[in-house]
């Protein structure tokens, strides 16, 4: 397994390439959707991970700029040039697939746009591209000085924000500046799960030729609902039905521990989530790992410290080693610590910590016995 680094469009520079390499990382994730473009205006901070407020994180992309095969390779290129390796890009654009998610008059359309960039992805050396098949997406989470020494963290607080999602609005992005006033996305799990069938039973084939591998998030905060519309993966058994729709090396997991670990039912001192590790890794379903921890379960969870949180992180690289995951980890998020780069220090504190357990698991030590 491979030590890899999670950046956002907007730190797709010199300095924030060699900030991951300087700390181990051999491979990179990159998030090329911006969802920090409107700055503090939508409530995200440029130093950590997105929140938002009811309006999201901003404006989603244009529908029809579609990422062309020229700008991932030269992404690819310019992350090889500091001496790294592009992994996976994390997610669509919002605008990309909106009426895939809400199944809107322009469903047809979006399908074939996304087989293009699936292709181009392919075509760019690009392996992996993580999704979120998600209405409302990761709505809802709050800050506050949770982690160790009032360190900020984001969680849940017991308390859920219900607002209907609005006309305009998918992903936790808006397609346009106003939103009106109809509620969308109101339907059952049945129907979500019938348009998510649909869905990889068209783009599991178009990805196989492409060479990638479509690689799901489950559902954070995973809660069954969020601002009226059903989730797909918010308990560890409906990744193994969502692996089950079409099982595929193309039909792939972006693995969140966080969000795992976050489940009502990931079972006492979270075996549920060891089992799942074991499982999914011995599929060979993992394409890569949210490396990340948190204490309690939703709607009462807390963003921890890698090793301050409920799930022995040792025990979960014991696991993936014995079963030959030869995918990539990354931090995903982590509270931030309190000096001038509060979020550099934070990843620089996960990224040693992950490098000290892989290292020695590499020279065959234990690092976790039961
Ligand atoms: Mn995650």
């Amino acid at each position: 397994m491979k030590l890899g680094f999670g950046l956002y469009r907007h730190q797709l520079d010199s300095d924030h390439l060699q900030f991951a390499r300087q700390c181990g990382a051999t491979h990179l994730v990159v998030h090329y959707t911006d969802y920090f473009k409107q700055g503090d205006q939508s409530g995200n901070a440029r130093g950590d991970q997105p929140t938002g407020d009811q309006y999201g994180w901003g404006v989603a992309g244009d529908p029809n700029a579609l990422w062309t095969r020229d700008e991932l390779q030269g992404l690819r290129e310019k992350i090889e040039s500091h001496g790294l390796k592009l992994h996976a890009l994390e997610n669509f654009d919002p605008a990309f697939w909106s009426d895939i998610l809400l199944e809107g008059p322009s469903r047809e359309r979006q399908m074939a746009h996304l087989k293009t960039l699936v292709r181009d992805i392919g075509a760019a050396g690009i392996p992996v591209i993580g999704y979120n098949f998600s209405l409302a997406g990761v709505y809802g989470r709050q800050k506050g000085k949770w982690a160790r020494g009032d360190a900020i963290s984001v969680g849940l607080d017991g308390f859920i924000d219900e607002t209907p999602l609005p006309e305009g609005m998918v992903w936790n992005m808006r397609l346009r500046e106003n939103l009106g006033p109809a509620a969308v996305g109101q339907i059952s799990h049945d129907e979500l799960w019938r348009r998510f069938e649909a869905f990889m039973k068209e783009m599991v084939p178009v990805a196989a030729e492409a060479g990638v591998r479509l690689a799901a998030h489950p559902d954070d905060p995973p809660l069954p609902k969020v601002r009226g519309t059903p989730r797909l993966v918010y308990q560890p058994t409906m990744y193994d039905r969502l692996l089950d729709v079409l099982p595929h090396r193309s039909n792939a997991l972006e693995y969140c521990l966080g969000t795992l670990t976050e489940m009502t039912d990931r079972g006492e001192n979270c075996e549920n989530i060891y089992a799942a590790v074991d499982r999914h890794s011995r599929r060979n379903a993992i394409a890569y790992v949210h490396f990340r921890n948190v204490r309690g379960v939703v709607p009462n969870y807390k963003e921890t410290f890698i090793d301050d949180g409920d799930l022995d992180m040792a025990r979960v690289l014991t696991i993936l080693n014995k079963n030959n995951f030869d995918g990539v980890l990354i931090p995903d998020h982590t509270p931030l610590l309190s000096c001038a780069a509060p979020w550099h220090a934070g990843m620089a504190y996960s990224m040693g910590y992950m490098k000290s357990l892989m290292d020695r698991l590499q020279q065959g030590l234990t690092i976790w016995s039961p």
